[in-house]
This record gives structure tokens, C-alpha cells and sequence, in this order.
């Protein structure tokens, strides 16, 4: 039984690869590759009804022919009696990346299908590879050029690619997709979550020269526990025999070089005994250089190791206290997705401004951008997938979808030092199969990559006063990480909060996923009253009090930097579809509870010194 289900998931999973990813995976690095970029203005067709994917009869248009009357065709009418029922010229635009609920008024609450258009010139050159790139679509996204379709791909957070070197034309292209942000149950997410359900393309797209033979992969990390000890490995997108890769770090003098395999891979390991290592404090990148006789790919690349010891979290083999912050993908500002460099460093510096050494990346994989901004600002991370309350746990499709997107995101950010832990999901309910479900997907995780710590961000129940944690998946993760809400969705007023004892069933190191409790910025009233500012900053001190009760409390990131749009936050007047559990305003102004956890970590700084 247990293999057959095995084999039904490795079918699904070999289809969804196949059906996205074309002949390479993920391209490492694409920012440092010979791109176009095909960012910008781009018409937009808002479709709820699929009229340009369905014909009357609902019956998809062919979609390995052109002329047959899908949207993809991108059309223009020659001559006046000509019917053409779509227009892209004389359609708006929209910018991308960019999400369209921000962009539109008409879109703001919209989910359905848009079909978005670029056209774009090239010249393609004889024995090199094209690759179209995406940096993130959500949620589903069917890739056309010229007219032929590439490729269907599913997942908002997660980067695709899809070879086009035999449709790329000399002079102008036409790239159309046709993108579906409506919530599914089978789907990663599944139709519930709090936060907006931004539609689009809303990451960098790229068009990529390569030549022939060119690095698909590449990795260079420390090896588990050892502060010298250096794994390097490299993967070709095809498995070319006897191509010559030189490693070079210069600042440390180091050059290395190797011929591939059979397999078209290098896998090596060599001790460098002068590392100087990255750390929050000291968030040291050396430029790294790969390359062959045809390629030259540049790197920033920093060396930590990262532990867990029994209640201890050793970073380098010291012992810290990840003093950290959630942070969803959104500009409080200007509510939408975080759209430029300038935009992410906004958001990390004021995570800096409360003394956070560490940031939650919730629910969901952010910006690459994101998390090499961390490596250079010196902010660990904690990056998620998307696996989030109710799941569809005993679907097979469902699994290989989670456990594509988790892949997906350890192949983009394995090289960033900042990331020391892979979540796995948030606030999934026990059942038998969302055991076996986040198990697999742990086992994946440390398949992956062995040098990192994998957790899940778990709940607890209460008998009266104590909050427990006995859930059988934290067998399985390094952490006991879980949300607890006392003070705002049960446990009473703010001071009654310390009434509570913890019951931890795993010896190991605690760091709480969340706490927290919503406040409008700038409404003031007494501890006791809901929404108010002084309400939020008594439940900070509160929950302190009460967390550090737990001997192996070795972190936390409490809910949330920055308020945020949710369509389940309803209340007229201290809600109005925006989460309030941020300590900044979406004004962008610091709230009381701000200063109490900013207090509480420059404290906690001085005792892990
Ligand atoms: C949670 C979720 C988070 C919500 C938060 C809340 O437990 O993990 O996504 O936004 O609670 O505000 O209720």
C-alpha cells in the first residue's frame, strides 16, 4: 500500500516537473547571467469568464495551434471585416512585476484570470539556449510565445523558467500568459489564509542567453558542523563529459579547478583554513567566480554553520538567541508586493531598528533579492513554503505540488548564509495524514541540504493553565517552534497572560514562531481595551514575561513588523481588510509594543554577548 502511494506520488511528482521545468531545473543565480530584462509595462485582459482559453462549447482552444481563436494567439485585426473579439494593443497596462490588485481599482478584490502581454525584440544567436525566466507568478500561469504554448506552471512564490530556444524569432516576440490566482482546496496554499491574495506577475521576468553546455546548479557551503571544511558542486544542464570549471575566491587567493563528469556534475570537498566566517555582527561575503571557457557567473557568497546542541542554537559553535521579527511580502505603505530593492531594505531595516539579528520569512517564499539582502545587512532567516492550516493531506497531487515548491526554494537560496532554518508549513492540524504529509516533506528538506535546521511553525492546547506541545511531528524538525496567542484569541486580558505554564514534551531549543495582538496606530486608550496601542504594548510585556519562563527559549519572532491586507479582517473601524498585529503602522509609524520588544532584545543582546 505504502509503495503504491509512493508511486503514485512519484508519478505526480515527475509529471508536475516535466510539465513546468522543461529539460534543466531551476537556473542558480539568474541575476548573474547574460539576461534581458523583460520587465516593464505590459497589456493587460481581465477574463473571468476564460473566454479567451475556452471556446462556447468550453472546450480548451487548441493550444498547439495557432490561428484557433485563443488570446495566446495575440491577433491583431488585417483587415475591417475581420472579427477579433480581444485587443492587447489597445488593452491597459500593467507593471511588472507587479501584483494586479494594486494597480487597478477594478482588481484590488479580484480573483479570476488575466491574460498579460509583452512584446519584446531579440536576436537570437545559432548554438547558444534561450531560457524565459520568472521570478514568481501567482498562482497559476500558462507561459505562450508566439503563439505556442511553452508550459503551464503552479505556484506563487517560486521561480520557473521554460526553454524557448527552438521559438525565440529574430526581431519581435509576443510573450502572452494567461495567469489564474483563484484559491483552490488542493492547492498550495489552500483556499484559507490571512493575507491578500495578490494575482500576477510579481517578480522579475528575464529573458537568458546561454551557451551550449552552460551551469544549470552550482553550490558552495560549508559542510554540517565544520567552521574549514568547504563542499563545492556544480551541474551542467546536460551531462557534458570533461568540461573544465575553475572555483575562484579571490580575497582568499583560492582557485580550484575541475573537469565534469558523466553525469556532467563536479561534487568536491576541500578544508580552507582562513575563513572568515559570516555572522549577523560580521556579515562577511566574499565574491566567488565560477567558470568555464563560455560562462563567467558571479557570486556573493558568505560561510557559516549553524547547530543545534540540546537547548542550544550554535551559530559558528556559539550560542545564540535568535532575536527576530515575521515579516510578510507586502509594503505596508503602498499596499502591495514589495516591488523594488529600495522597497525590501525598508522592511529589513526596520527589523534592524528593533535589534533583530534573525526575520521569519512568512508564510511563504519571498523575493530572492529578499534574502541576499539579508546576507548583506546580516539578518538570519527563516524561510517557509506556503503549507499552511488546511492543507489537502491525503492528495497525492497536492504532495508533490508542496514538496516541488519546498525544492524549488532550498535550490534558489541554498548558497545565502542568512538562511539557517527551511519551515516546512504553519499551524497544521494533527491528523495521521498531515503527519505522514509534513514528514515526507522534513525528509525532503534534510535530503537536500543536510547544513541547514528544519522546522514548522506548530500550535499547543491548553488543560487550564498550561499550554501544551506534544505534537508527534516535533520528533521529526531541530526546533519546537510553535504560535501561541494568549492575550488576544483566548486567555484574557492582557494581564492575565502570566498565569500560564508551559508543558513541552522535545528537549530542544524553543523559539516561538508567533505572538502578538492587533492595534490601530495612534488609537489610545487603557490596557484593557481592545485595538488600543497601550493594549498591545501590555500584551508584549506580558507574553515576555510569560515566554521567558521556558528555560530553552533560544528565540522568537512575534506577529508581525508591519501591519498588513487581509480580506478576513473585517471590523469597520479597526480593521477594514488590514491585519493590526504590526508594530508599524501602515503609516509606517513604530507603535508602543515596538519599543517594548526593541527593550527586550537589546537586553537579551547583552546576555548572549
Ligand atoms: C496565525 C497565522 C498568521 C495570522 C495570525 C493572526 O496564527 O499563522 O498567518 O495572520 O495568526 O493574525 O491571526
Amino acid at each position: 500500500m505504502l509503495k503504491t502511494t509512493y508511486s503514485v506520488f512519484l508519478i505526480c511528482f515527475s509529471l508536475l516537473s516535466s510539465i513546468s521545468y522543461g529539460q534543466v531545473t531551476a537556473i542558480q543565480n539568474i541575476q548573474a547571467r547574460k539576461i534581458q530584462s523583460l520587465n516593464g509595462k505590459w497589456n493587460y485582459i481581465i477574463d473571468p469568464y476564460e473566454n479567451g482559453y475556452y471556446d462556447y462549447r468550453h472546450e480548451p482552444f487548441d493550444q498547439s495551434k495557432t490561428g484557433t481563436g485563443g488570446y495566446f494567439d495575440d491577433k491583431v485585426q488585417k483587415d475591417k471585416s475581420e472579427l477579433i473579439e480581444y485587443d492587447f494593443d489597445h488593452s491597459p497596462q500593467m507593471n511588472v512585476p507587479g501584483d494586479w490588485n494594486s494597480q487597478s481599482e477594478k482588481l484590488e478584490l479580484y480573483e479570476g484570470n488575466v491574460w498579460l502581454r509583452k512584446k519584446f525584440d531579440a536576436k537570437p544567436e545559432k548554438g547558444k539556449r534561450y531560457f524565459v525566466y520568472f521570478g514568481a507568478v501567482n498562482y497559476e500561469a500558462h507561459v505562450y510565445l508566439n503563439g505556442k504554448k511553452l508550459g503551464v506552471h503552479k505556484g506563487g512564490f517560486t521561480p520557473f523558467q521554460f526553454d524557448v530556444t527552438n521559438n525565440l524569432k529574430a526581431g519581435e516576440n509576443s510573450i502572452v500568459l494567461k495567469v489564474d490566482n483563484i484559491r483552490k482546496q488542493d492547492e498550495i496554499p489552500t483556499v484559507n489564509t490571512d493575507w491578500w491574495n495578490y494575482g500576477g506577475i510579481t517578480r522579475d521576468v528575464f529573458l537568458a542567453e546561454f551557451p551550449e553546455h552552460f551551469i544549470n546548479d552550482y553550490k558552495l557551503q560549508l559542510v554540517k558542523g565544520n567552521k574549514n571544511l568547504l563542499n563545492f558542486s556544480v551541474k551542467l544542464a546536460d551531462a557534458t563529459a570533461g568540461q573544465e570549471i575553475t572555483l575562484s575566491i579571490p580575497e582568499l587567493k583560492l582557485e580550484k579547478k575541475y573537469k565534469t563528469d558523466s553525469e556532467g556534475k563536479i561534487a568536491d570537498e576541500f578544508t580552507w583554513n582562513n575563513l572568515n566566517l559570516w555572522s549577523p555582527e560580521s556579515p562577511k561575503l566574499y565574491a566567488v567566480n565560477i567558470k568555464t571557457d563560455k560562462e563567467n557567473i558571479n557570486d556573493k557568497i558568505g560561510f557559516r554553520t549553524i547547530q543545534v546542541d540540546g537547548d542550544s542554537i550554535l551559530l559558528n559553535g556559539k550560542s545564540v538567541f535568535l532575536r527576530g521579527i515575521s515579516l510578510h511580502d507586502e509594503n505596508p505603505l503602498l499596499a502591495g508586493r514589495l516591488r523594488s530593492e529600495g522597497d525590501m531594505r525598508m522592511m529589513l531595516q526596520w527589523a534592524k531598528d528593533m535589534n533583530c539579528n534573525y526575520v521569519r520569512l512568512a508564510h511563504y517564499p519571498h523575493n530572492e533579492e529578499m534574502i541576499r539582502l539579508a546576507d548583506e545587512m546580516g539578518l538570519l532567516v527563516w524561510a517557509e513554503v506556503p503549507v499552511y492550516w488546511t492543507i489537502s493531506w491525503t492528495n497525492p497531487a497536492t504532495y508533490a505540488n508542496a514538496k516541488q515548491q519546498l525544492t524549488d526554494l532550498i535550490v534558489r537560496d541554498k548558497n545565502r548564509a542568512s538562511v539557517i532554518v527551511w519551515s516546512i508549513g504553519n499551524e497544521t492540524p494533527l491528523s495521521d495524514a498531515r503527519l505522514s504529509f509534513m514528514s515526507n516533506l522534513a525528509e525532503t528538506a534534510r535530503s537536500l541540504d543536510d547544513t541547514r535546521l528544519v522546522a514548522a511553525a506548530l500550535e499547543v492546547h491548553r488543560e487550564g493553565n498550561n499550554i501544551i506541545l506534544n505534537d508527534p511531528l516535533g520528533e521529526k524538525i531541530d526546533l519546537v517552534s510553535f504560535n501561541e496567542y494568549a492575550g488576544w484569541y483566548w486567555g484574557g486580558n492582557p494581564s492575565e497572560i502570566t498565569k500560564y505554564n508551559f508543558d513541552i514534551k522535545y528537549k530542544k531549543p524553543v523559539v516561538i514562531t508567533e505572538f502578538g495582538g492587533d492595534a490601530l496606530g495612534g488609537f489610545h486608550a487603557d490596557e484593557n481595551t481592545r485595538w488600543s496601542e497601550e493594549y498591545q504594548e501590555a500584551l508584549y510585556k506580558n507574553q515576555i514575561t510569560l515566554l521567558s519562563k521556558i528555560g530553552a527559549l533560544r528565540g522568537m519572532t512575534p506577529w508581525i513588523l508591519t501591519d498588513f491586507r487581509s480580506p478576513r479582517r473585517q471590523h469597520p473601524i479597526y480593521q477594514n481588510f488590514w491585519n493590526r498585529k504590526g508594530l508599524i503602522s501602515e503609516t509606517g509609524k513604530k507603535k508602543k509594543a515596538f519599543f517594548v520588544l526593541k527593550d527586550f532584545y537589546d537586553q537579551i543582546q547583552v546576555k548572549y554577548k
